[in-house]
């Protein structure tokens, strides 16, 4: 077995397993089992950040190489081009592009360090597995550099459909980078659709019906690998039941009231001003849920330094304060709002307290709160997902209630249903979710991609 390199803006702790979620816990598998590297940025800024050598940790056979960025790097490579011009793109926000011809310097000279110090690093047998929007050029870096390796790039967010994509200037130039790789990962069907629509219609190239493409000599697969979590360590977690939230929900059950949950990073892409319009929406329809519901939204701050995550914090403050200031009781708060990070273990216990699990982003990669919440249910007495349509997960969470997050009195009739529904649907719903999500867990979507690379033959540098 090849040893494997990982490479991702962010290398998370290996000594936190539990903690850091699925995605880490899969990476860190394949690492310790094949022996490798995991390469990202240390998420400081430092004025000699270009002169420093990396920071180099050995944790059995796993190295972690981790570097600084300057000031300039940060506000460039990672607010400006990665935040501010391929998320908002990626997204199909294209109101939201803030394109600078610096933050493009800045992205692809961030890439070429990472090239630089990651070559040190890689033996002729390793496969190597570059991860996510802010390392695109990654591959073509590498290969300038004689690494004649395998290299997989897995894209964690929505890949558009070929006009949104076309707005962006050097759009060939990103389209070119990615079929530098050998292997193309996406979410989704529909990305791995809107990708080989793109090839097709931009750099004229027929993709054969297995999803490979033949670019300058050099044969490039595409497919899709849905992310999974690791579903048996949440559905565990969540069983044991932080003594905290038991207390509040034993409070609940004696006033005979339900919890509706979202948990969202704080980001315009979730649909989180929509949410509170549904919820509030809900209570205007169905006025028997007053005083029986209750919503609690867990959104802890990211990119602050990004103006667009500074608008939609405002947006949802006063929302959550107009609906409150409408509806509340002295003995009861519609929505409770909850600003920062929550520890996992607490996580699980509260969506397994919650009926209602509302994931409605309006545009989402994958979206791993969906299957959090399916994995964290007594299977029991199980709650129900409602879940956006345009989330990466409703390609395979069917059984969830599938509503369009843009529709806000079609989403609040999908709240209303869940918190009617009968056990034995709630039941029926929940097993045929949680099948999905344990047969294509964290685990498999891992396994799946590195042995797909693996069965590519290795590309001749000297072609690409
Ligand atoms: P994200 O946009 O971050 O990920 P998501 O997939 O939902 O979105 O993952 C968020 C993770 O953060 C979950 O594990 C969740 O539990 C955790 N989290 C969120 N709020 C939290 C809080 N308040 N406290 C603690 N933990 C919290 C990107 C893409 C997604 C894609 C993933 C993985 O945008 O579409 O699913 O990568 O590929």
């Amino acid at each position: 077995m090849s040893r494997l390199i990982v490479i991702s803006n962010r290398v998370a702790d290996l000594n936190k397993n539990v903690q850091s979620g699925g995605l880490a816990v899969a990476l860190a598998d394949s690492l310790r089992k094949r022996g490798g590297v995991w390469m990202g940025w240390d998420g400081e800024t430092r004025a000699d950040a270009g002169e420093r050598p990396p920071s180099v940790k050995q944790i059995g056979d796993v190295t972690t190489v981790t570097i600084p960025l300057t000031r300039e790097d940060y506000e460039e490579y990672y607010l400006g081009f990665a935040n501010s011009v391929l998320w908002p793109l990626f997204h199909y926000r294209l109101d939201l592009v803030n394109f600078e011809s610096a933050f493009l310097e800045g992205y692809r000279r961030v890439n070429k360090r990472f090239a630089d110090v990651l070559v040190n690093y890689v033996e002729p047998d390793d496969i190597i597995w570059v991860h996510d929007y802010h390392l695109i050029p990654l591959a073509t870096e590498l290969r300038k550099r004689g690494c004649k390796n395998r290299i997989g790039y897995f894209l964690h967010i929505p890949f558009p459909p070929p006009d949104i994509l076309s707005a962006v200037p050097d759009h060939k130039w990103l389209a070119d980078s990615l079929l530098s790789y050998d292997l193309v990962g996406f979410q989704t069907q529909t990305d791995l659709g809107n990708f080989l629509r793109y090839a097709e219609e931009h750099v004229g190239i027929h993709p054969h019906p297995d999803g490979s493409l033949r670019f300058r000599n050099r044969m490039v697969r595409a497919d899709a690998f849905p992310i999974g979590i690791d579903t048996d360590a949440f559905a565990a977690i969540a069983a044991q039941y932080a003594d905290e939230v038991q207390i509040d929900a034993m409070r609940r059950s004696l006033l005979d009231r339900q919890q509706i949950i979202g948990v969202d990073r704080l980001d315009y892409s979730k649909g989180l001003p929509d949410r509170m319009k549904c919820f509030s929406r809900l209570l205007e329809l169905y006025p028997e849920h007053m005083k029986r519901v209750s919503f609690l939204q867990i959104a802890p701050p990211t990119r602050e330094d990004v103006d667009a995550y500074a608008d939609i914090r405002q947006e949802l403050e006063s929302l959550s304060g107009a609906i409150n200031g409408r509806f509340a009781d002295f003995n009861w708060t519609p929505i409770r709002y909850i600003h920062r990070s929550v520890p996992r273990d607490k996580l699980a216990a509260l969506y397994r307290v919650s009926r209602v699990g509302l994931v409605t982003p309006l545009r989402d990669g994958m979206n791993l709160v969906a299957k959090e919440y399916v994995a964290a249910q007594n299977p029991d007495d199980p709650g129900v997902l409602v879940l956006s349509k345009f989330a990466g997960a409703a390609e395979e969470l069917t059984d969830a209630l599938i509503v369009n997050p843009y529709d806000i009195d079609a989403m609040a009739e999908a709240v209303h249903q869940a918190l009617m529904m009968p056990l034995e649907e709630r039941r029926r719903r929940h097993a045929a979710l949680f099948d999905r999500i344990k047969r294509r867990d964290a685990l498999a979507w891992q396994r799946s991609f590195l042995s797909t690379l693996e069965s590519l033959t290795a590309t001749d540098a000297d072609a690409a």
